[in-house]
């Protein structure tokens, strides 16, 4: 597993609360905030420009990319492998449910947000702020934008089965952690790709716990600037 990427040497004192490398609007550093928030762990949060990012970053994480979490020793990248790290380093409050069957599920879930959700919207407003690759389509926001309508309805079928408010029941997961950063922003920066309340009420509630949560203002925090 490549989680780890080597700091350099006495790269973060040890007494010294972990160091997460941020950008206020990115949704996996987002996660990240928000997942130190719900825990109740200490970190400093320090943000990167993405137009310029520091040579540190890449020092920490080869794809250049944030969130990355610098610890005394070694940083560990990808927002998930970070949510690991703080479910390890500390329990409480369980993060996942602790039948293994149901983990399963919801880590398959946490993905599943991750990678359909969360990814294409952002990637969309991500083109939409920095342009469009040299190849992509004329059209590729939309394009990306209009995937989301096909995954609500698979999302109220997973909301059905545990029967809520949360993914996996009554216990919040790091699943539904995966929606926050969607929750938040898509009623300012989307609101026309919000979900139908007639059509998928279980997702349309879903998405206002999620915003009621006290963890949801990490979704736009900024931390401590670094070139
Ligand atoms: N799978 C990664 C995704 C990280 C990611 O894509 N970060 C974005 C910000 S949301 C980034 O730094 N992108 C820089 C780039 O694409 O150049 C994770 O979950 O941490």
């Amino acid at each position: 597993m490549q989680a780890a990427h080597p700091a350099t040497p006495a790269s973060h004192d040890s007494s010294a609360p972990p160091r997460l490398w941020s950008f206020r609007r990115s949704p996996f550093a987002g996660k990240a905030r928000a997942a130190f928030a719900e825990k109740g762990a200490p970190v400093e949060i320090v943000d990167i420009h993405p137009g310029k990012r520091p040579p540190r970053l890449r020092e920490l994480n080869p794809t250049n990319r944030v969130p990355v979490l610098e610890l005394p020793d070694v940083a560990i990248r990808e927002s998930s492998l970070i949510c690991e790290w703080l479910e390890e380093t500390h329990p409480d409050p369980p993060m996942w449910p602790q039948d293994a069957g149901r983990r399963g599920w919801a880590r398959g879930w946490a993905r599943y947000l991750d990678d359909n959700l969360t990814g294409n919207f952002f990637l969309g407003m991500r083109k939409m702020a920095f342009g469009k690759d040299e190849d992509d389509p004329d059209d590729i926001v939309e394009r990306l934008h209009g995937r989301l309508a096909g995954h609500w309805p698979v999302l109220e079928q997973a909301l059905g089965i545990h029967d809520g408010p949360w993914l996996t029941g009554d216990q919040f997961t790091f699943a539904d952690l995966g929606g926050l950063a969607l929750a938040v922003r898509l009623p300012e920066w989307g609101p026309h790709l919000q979900p139908d309340a007639a059509k998928t009420p279980r997702v349309v509630d879903w998405l206002a716990a999620l915003r009621e949560r006290p963890s949801a203002a990490t979704i736009d925090q900024a931390g401590t600037e670094r070139a």
